[in-house]
């Protein structure tokens, strides 16, 4: 059934590709986004490896290959809460993607600014959109997109569930009580913290006001291209490689298709869970497909498809395109060595086929960045936000503008 979507963040690199996906799935599609991330670039000095074509000429692209038309509107999610209001009582949709957020963990670190930034941004932007559709009393499904990194990586083997945790408490009277709890969060950076105070956000408006509410937990998305991106060079999606906004596959795929050792931190112990942009998109398709009903509590999803081990992928990706590994100081404060299990019942009943770390793929991101291998500035690729640096002693610089 077509549905009327509003997708907040539809210029970032899950929210672009989403967009054209549902958009050929036949759903009217209306997108949001303040380019605060290609403003980021700017203010970092770093650019997608990919040249991203402005949203005016990605949106004539699309229709000029055969798409239906998406509409578009400049607003800041955060700060301009009328305006966001205005456009869901204007456009009634089904369902909101909230994407419209600040999402590396590394910028989060990145002292006063970052730390601010990110938190007022992020949940902002997300209360921003819960009041609205309370107060406009509308039943929109809203679908966002949380993290892994909620739940922490301390793992020892225990399956992570799917947002919830039985537990069993004993009573005096040898009675025991059983609760289902939301997975105690243990986020890793300020960044991860805003997706766990998301949570409690979610959890609040889906009791007090029965709102339906999916919160996708999300792995580390790799890849760049989707069936929709490949149609016309104007629809390119974004490819991040710098050391603020580059992910691990991506970035190390990418340091082999231009020649750079391969930056493994610390003992590449980490273990993290994965999922290519083409499962994403067909993931939130599903997740659209099946809200819950009102009055239900948060559906919890892991987004993700396999997990590996940090130093595992460098070993693979320096095996296929013979690069080089080198182990670097670990600049976050995170656990050397971690097991992950992780449970995607929820995605693989809803039918998800999950594509997994194929030659193929790897090929394919690697020929990518192999095409755009001129336009990769090497001095951005070390990651030079530290976790620590608050511990040291140090000179507080004036916070930049916002
Ligand atoms: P991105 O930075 O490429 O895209 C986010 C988009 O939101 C950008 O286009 C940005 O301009 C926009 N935006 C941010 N704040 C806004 C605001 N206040 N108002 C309007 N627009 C705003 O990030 P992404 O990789 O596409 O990630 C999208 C979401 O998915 C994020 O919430 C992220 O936490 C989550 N996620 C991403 C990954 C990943 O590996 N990329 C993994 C798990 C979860
Ligand atoms: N890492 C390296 N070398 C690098 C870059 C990273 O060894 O060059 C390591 C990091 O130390 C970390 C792991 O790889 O242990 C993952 O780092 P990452 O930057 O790929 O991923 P992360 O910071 O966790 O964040 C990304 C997205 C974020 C999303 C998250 C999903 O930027 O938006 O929420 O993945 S998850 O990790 O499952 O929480």
């Amino acid at each position: 059934m077509s549905k009327k979507i509003i997708v907040l963040g539809g210029d970032g690199f899950c929210g672009w590709p989403t967009s054209l996906y549902l958009s050929a799935q036949g759903h009217d599609v209306h997108i949001v986004d303040n380019m605060s991330r290609r403003a980021i670039d700017e203010e970092l000095g770093a650019d997608s490896l990919t040249p991203i074509a402005s949203m005016e000429d990605r949106l004539t692209a699309w229709e000029e290959t055969g798409g239906a038309p998406i509409g578009f509107s400049n607003i800041d999610v955060a700060k301009d809460y009328a305006g966001l209001r205005d456009l869901i009582a204007q456009i009634k949709p089904d369902t909101v993607i909230q994407f419209a957020e600040q999402r590396a963990a590394p910028y989060s670190m990145k002292g006063e600014h970052g730390k601010t930034y990110t938190v007022n941004n992020n949940i902002g932007a997300t209360h921003n959109l819960l009041t609205a559709i309370s107060e406009l009393r509308q039943d929109v499904h809203v679908v966002h997109l949380g993290t892994m990194g909620v739940y922490g990586y301390d793992g020892d083997g225990l399956e992570i569930p799917e947002g919830y945790l039985k537990v069993y408490v004993p009573g005096d009277d040898r009675s025991i009580f059983q609760r289902d709890i939301l997975y105690p969060t243990n986020p890793g950076s300020v960044y991860h913290m805003t997706k766990s105070m998301d949570q409690l956000m979610f959890q609040f408006y889906a009791k007090n006001d029965g709102m339906r509410i999916t919160d996708l937990h999300q792995g580390i998305v790799w890849g760049t291209q989707t069936d929709e991106t490949r149609r016309d060079e104007r629809l390119i999606n974004r490819f991040d490689y710098d050391g603020d906004y580059g992910t691990v596959l991506n970035r190390f795929l990418m340091q082999a298709a231009v020649g750079h050792p391969l930056t493994v931190h610390g003992t590449g112990g980490q273990t993290r869970a994965f999922i290519h942009i083409q499962d994403t998109v067909q993931c939130l398709a599903l997740a659209i497909a099946n809200p819950p009903a009102r009055g239900d509590r948060v559906k919890i999803l892991n987004q993700m498809t396999e997990t590996h081990r940090v130093r595992d992928l460098a070993t693979m990706i320096a095996d296929v395109a013979g690069a080089q590994v080198a182990m670097v100081d670990n600049p976050r404060n995170e656990a050397a060595e971690n097991d992950l299990v992780v449970s995607n019942k929820g995605f693989i009943d809803l039918g998800l086929e999950p594509m997994t770390l194929a030659k193929g793929l790897l090929t394919e991101t690697m020929e990518v960045s192999q095409k755009y291998a001129d336009r990769c500035r090497m001095e951005m690729i070390p990651c030079v936000s530290t976790w620590t640096d608050n511990q040291k002693p140090g000179v507080v610089t004036p916070l930049a503008a916002e």
